[in-house]
């Protein structure tokens, strides 16, 4: 053989050896991971999926999805927060287990030390883990609740995040201090932080006592403690020095992300990037107030954008593009008035926040919890659109066998394998069933498989002990999302059979406890 031919031979075994974009070869890659969660951000909401440019422009999520895969059936597992970030770290559907509905200021840590979940798996296959924004999981011990003043533990360092910075529960709720990993950032011993329901002294301006003094009014609940001109759900006292702004919640999210990014750069990492836009009480950055056509929630959405671009320019510039999974998703579909009078109802104009679907927030229809879902991975993932179903709940078992790390039998019970469609592989497929679920506890599902959809509605839980009245049955109802995505039409008397087995399908997962195959 020629010195030539046999450099030529050399130099093809050494770029057969080299993953190819796009094929088998890179399942086996070690990619940091960054979870973008934007919070009550519909399916119609951004550029790329509908929204006009004179509504709103979100240039950063739009690039997002022109570079990487856009998927049209991409879920998030509950309509509302507590629920669905339960599932996305547990991958177990928040409804199987008691408790996990909304949680409120002073909510113990809903997922325990000892739990199986994401960031625990990753840490396994030697990932250095962060969850930085909203957390609204709870803090402390069960039955205790969170020690403000004290060590704030359980919490996410006891269920696999190496650090974290957050805002311990959602900002409509009190207290409105950071969290740094087991700390109250900035608290003075002096000042000490107290957090009740009742209403500390009789004296304590509230939303009802100095509702003029507001500089966003409420327009249900919310009207107990006032901070920054805006009261909110729930009491507290004290920590003043610890208290941030509304305004700069999304900067202090950048901040810290780009100071952790910058630290980890030589690890593999997984970073949890919990948005708080847009949820209530929307308070954008002054240089976002009037981005967009539509108030404060289109401006919040403005702003969410802005922090989607500081990420990508944050990985860029640390030269992590080619070898980072970006997965950016929405914790539960869009509401207009939740709580305060920001204009969303008033300044909507033709923006349709769950695009062609009905329902948004705390609904099991379509727009309850199909939302936005991009995954970006430039060099592995080619640009396209994808009409697989893929769910939040679906993260911790795809990177987990992605990354060869062995999920017991007994944990992650409803999270599937649907890496290969997260990549866009070809002729990879995503979830043949999926089950749609509210806030918990009242009994409402949602069950898709295929172009069928199946609405179950209640009995919930009864609240107190049986009465001798058995529950009502509950109500099932049929649709054709292909023809009928806004779920108008109940098509149960034409299609018998598909409803049928459909009930019986859906009934079949939640008897067994778990939709996860013990291999899968
Ligand atoms: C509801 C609140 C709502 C919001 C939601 C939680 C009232 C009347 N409504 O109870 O404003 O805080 O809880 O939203 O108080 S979530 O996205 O964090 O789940
Ligand atoms: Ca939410």
């Amino acid at each position: 053989m020629s010195t030539l031919s046999r450099i030529a031979v050399v130099l093809l075994a050494f770029f057969a050896s080299l993953p190819a974009a796009g094929s088998e070869d890179d399942l086996g890659m070690k990619p940091n991971v960054v979870v973008i969660m934007a919070d009550d951000l519909g399916y119609g909401d951004v550029g790329c999926y509908g929204a006009t440019p004179e509504n709103l422009k979100t240039p950063h999520i739009d690039r997002l999805a022109k570079e990487g895969l856009r998927f049209t059936s991409g879920y998030c597992s509950a309509s509302t927060c507590t629920p669905t970030r339960y599932s996305f770290l547990t991958g177990t559907y928040a409804f199987r287990v008691k408790g996990t509905g909304i949680a409120g200021p002073n909510a113990p840590a809903l997922i325990l030390p000892g739990t199986v979940t994401l960031p625990a798996l990753l840490q396994q296959a030697g990932y250095k883990t962060a969850v930085i924004g909203k957390w609204h999981l709870g803090l402390g011990a069960p039955g205790k609740g969170p020690d403000w003043n004290g060590e704030l533990k359980p919490g996410p360092l006891e269920i696999g995040f190496d650090y974290c910075f957050l805002l311990p529960t959602t900002n409509d709720r009190v207290p409105q201090v950071y969290v740094e990993n087991h700390r109250v950032v900035n608290l003075d011993p002096a000042d000490p932080l107290w957090v009740g329901h009742k209403k500390p002294s009789e004296d304590h301006p509230t939303g009802i006592t100095h509702r003029d003094s507001l500089k966003m009014d409420w327009s249900h609940g919310h009207n107990s403690t006032i901070h920054n001109g805006i009261s909110r759900i729930g009491f507290y006292t004290g920590g003043h020095a610890a208290r941030f702004r509304d305004e700069d919640l999304a900067d202090k999210w950048v901040e810290k992300s780009e100071e952790w990014i910058k630290q980890h750069k030589d690890d593999a990492f997984f970073l949890f990037f919990a948005s708080h836009d847009l949820h209530v009480p929307r308070m954008p950055h002054e240089r976002f107030q009037g981005k967009s056509r539509m108030g404060y929630r289109g401006d919040a959405i403005v702003q969410l954008d802005w922090c989607v671009g500081e990420l990508v320019r944050i990985l860029k510039q640390q030269g992590l593009e080619d070898n980072t999974l970006i997965v950016f998703c929405s914790d539960n579909g869009p509401v207009l008035d939740d709580g305060y009078q920001d204009g969303a109802v008033q300044q909507l104009g033709d923006h349709q926040p769950a695009g062609p679907y009905s329902g948004g927030k705390y609904k099991i229809l379509e727009g309850g919890t199909r939302t936005p879902f991009i995954t970006w991975w430039p060099g592995t993932i080619t640009p396209g659109v994808s009409d697989e179903v893929v769910c939040t709940i679906d993260l911790a078992t795809s990177l987990a066998n992605h990354l060869g790390v062995e999920i017991p039998e007994d944990a992650c019970l409803d999270s599937l394998d649907v890496m290969a469609a997260l990549l866009g592989r070809q002729g990879a497929q995503g979830r043949s069933q999926l089950m749609e679920q509210d806030n918990g506890a009242r009994g409402n599902y949602g069950y898709r498989a295929g172009k069928w959809k199946l609405q179950r509605h209640g009995p919930g839980q009864p609240k107190k002990k049986a009465t001798s009245s058995p529950p009502a049955p509950p109500r099932f109802s049929l649709y054709d999302l292909e023809t009928d995505p806004a779920e108008k039409r109940n098509v149960a008397q034409q299609h018998p059979q598909v409803f049928e087995r459909m009930k019986a399908e859906l009934q079949q997962l939640l008897d067994d406890g778990r939709s996860r195959l013990a291999r899968q």
